[in-house]
């Protein structure tokens, strides 16, 4: 593992990223943004060791997917355990003990005590996609209802799902069909206040569902339960319960999209059981593999079984290198009690960002639960987003070394997504940039 210390031996990027960067320019597609344009040539823990030898502290995780770290040994000796043995026979021609695993782990560990089956599949936007398949087969109904602020992925149909249109959606059409969109309760936002928040936006859902749609058409409702492109939105207490009460009652489903919050991010294994909510589906993705692409939907054996063999599957489904990957970020999850690691960064980070609200103007708020932590940036005296200083600051910090990543709707919220693992001391030395960052740009 790295040395676990922030070190700036050249300008950030330094000349040999620059180097890579500039051949990049002339090779890959300009339609992959570039946050940091450095190039790692290893990582572990809480930092990244980019080509210039320069030690960035990660505040990324390369969007929340090495809470284990990028280099967990666990991961890593699995992994080559696994390539030795065999790195592909394609699950739905030939079974291997890895997939079988990993589904008994996700049956065992998500919420509910129901009988439940898992599907394991590549990225995240695959996962949330064969989840509304298999909605859509169980139920037999056409449509599905997504929030305001929802990112779900980049392939046709999670793309429309998703609600953000530049970068996300612009020029990308025509959407796919039969997906609609209800208010997300962002406390920060919500035209009534904060309170009203949760009870408003389940209205507006129940009124759209039951006036406009007919819930007798409306297979599943996916929500994030913290939603996070759209911003790290935490909805109030008491939304999720009444969003699962109105779906049940309805036969609706409820899937739960915890691509960006599950495994052990928030403080809990799953964002759904700090309010005990039992989700009909559940997808998980980033987290799970440790940074080998795996993901999953894990639901009610029942719906599950809903689909015909052959009806859901892919090439690298669940490949048996990712299947190794994940066996080995849930025995470190559980070791090293990463849950309780995720409210440790919230003990520590929390009350500082909080701070920093208060006595930055340009601060609206300081949010979020675990290791999934935001600051949104506004015009002084206003809740006007300030999109243009969180650019600045997320630039300070990455000049300084430290890895920090911009979302939200408005473009206007840095957050804070730390390997689980980052140890205390870079922690701290990490928010003192974004702090010092922060008093040099907002004026
Ligand atoms: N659902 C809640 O956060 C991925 C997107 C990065 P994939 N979020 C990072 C980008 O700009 O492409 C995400 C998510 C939630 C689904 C997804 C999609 O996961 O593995 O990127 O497909």
């Amino acid at each position: 593992m790295p040395e676990q210390r922030r070190i700036l031996r050249t300008a950030i990027p330094g000349p040999q990223s620059k180097a890579w960067h500039d051949r990049r320019q002339h090779s890959v597609a300009t339609g992959f943004a570039a946050t940091l344009p450095v190039y790692v040539e290893h990582a572990g823990g809480g930092i990244i060791v980019d080509a210039d030898g320069n030690h960035l502290i990660d505040f990324a995780s390369g969007i929340a997917v090495t809470s284990v770290g990028a280099s967990a040994p666990a991961v890593v000796s699995r992994v080559q355990e696994q390539a030795a043995r065999f790195t592909h026979t394609c699950f739905m021609v030939t079974g291997y003990d890895g997939f079988v695993e990993v589904a008994e782990a996700l049956n065992r560990l998500t919420p509910g005590d129901h009988a439940k089956k898992t599907a394991l599949f590549t990225t995240g936007a695959e996962a949330v996609e064969n989840a509304v398949k298999i909605a859509r087969v169980a139920t037999r109904r056409p449509a599905i209802v997504v929030l305001d602020h929802a990112y779900h992925g980049r392939t046709l149909l999670t793309m429309s799902m998703t609600a953000k249109n530049v970068p996300y959606k612009d020029g990308f059409g025509p959407f796919a069909p039969e997906v609609y969109r209800a208010p997300f309760p962002y406390p920060y936002r919500w035209p009534g206040g904060p309170e009203q928040a949760a009870e408003q936006a389940l209205d507006r859902l129940r009124d759209i569902v039951t006036s406009q749609l007919g819930p007798d058409r409306v297979a599943a409702v996916v929500v994030e339960p913290i939603q996070g492109e759209g911003g790290f939105i935490v909805p109030p207490a008491g939304y999720l319960p009444g969003l699962r009460e109105f779906t049940e009652h309805h036969g609706i489903l409820l899937i739960a999209d915890e691509v960006q919050t599950g495994l052990a991010r928030t403080g809990d294994l799953f964002a759904c059981d700090d309010e005990s909510v039992v989700p009909d589906l559940i997808c998980t993705a980033k987290a799970l593999g440790g940074g080998l692409p795996i993901s999953a939907v894990t639901g009610r054996a029942s719906l599950m079984d809903a689909v015909p063999p052959g009806g859901i599957g892919g090439t690298y489904a669940g490949n048996p290198l990712a299947c190794a990957a994940a066996l080995g970020v849930l025995e470190t999850i559980e070791q090293q009690d990463l849950t309780g690691r995720a409210r440790a960064i919230q003990a520590a980070a929390l009350p500082r960002l909080r701070d920093l609200a208060n006595r930055r103007p340009a601060i609206g708020e300081a949010r979020g639960r675990g290791a999934m932590l935001a600051v949104e940036f506004v015009q002084p005296g206003t809740t006007a987003p300030a999109p243009e200083l969180a650019r600045q600051v997320a630039e300070r910090c990455h000049a300084e070394g430290v890895l920090v990543l911009v979302c939200g709707t408005y473009g206007n919220v840095i957050r804070l997504l730390p390997p689980l693992v980052i140890d205390d001391d870079l922690l701290a030395d990490g928010l003192s940039v974004l702090e010092a960052a922060v008093a040099a740009t907002d004026g």
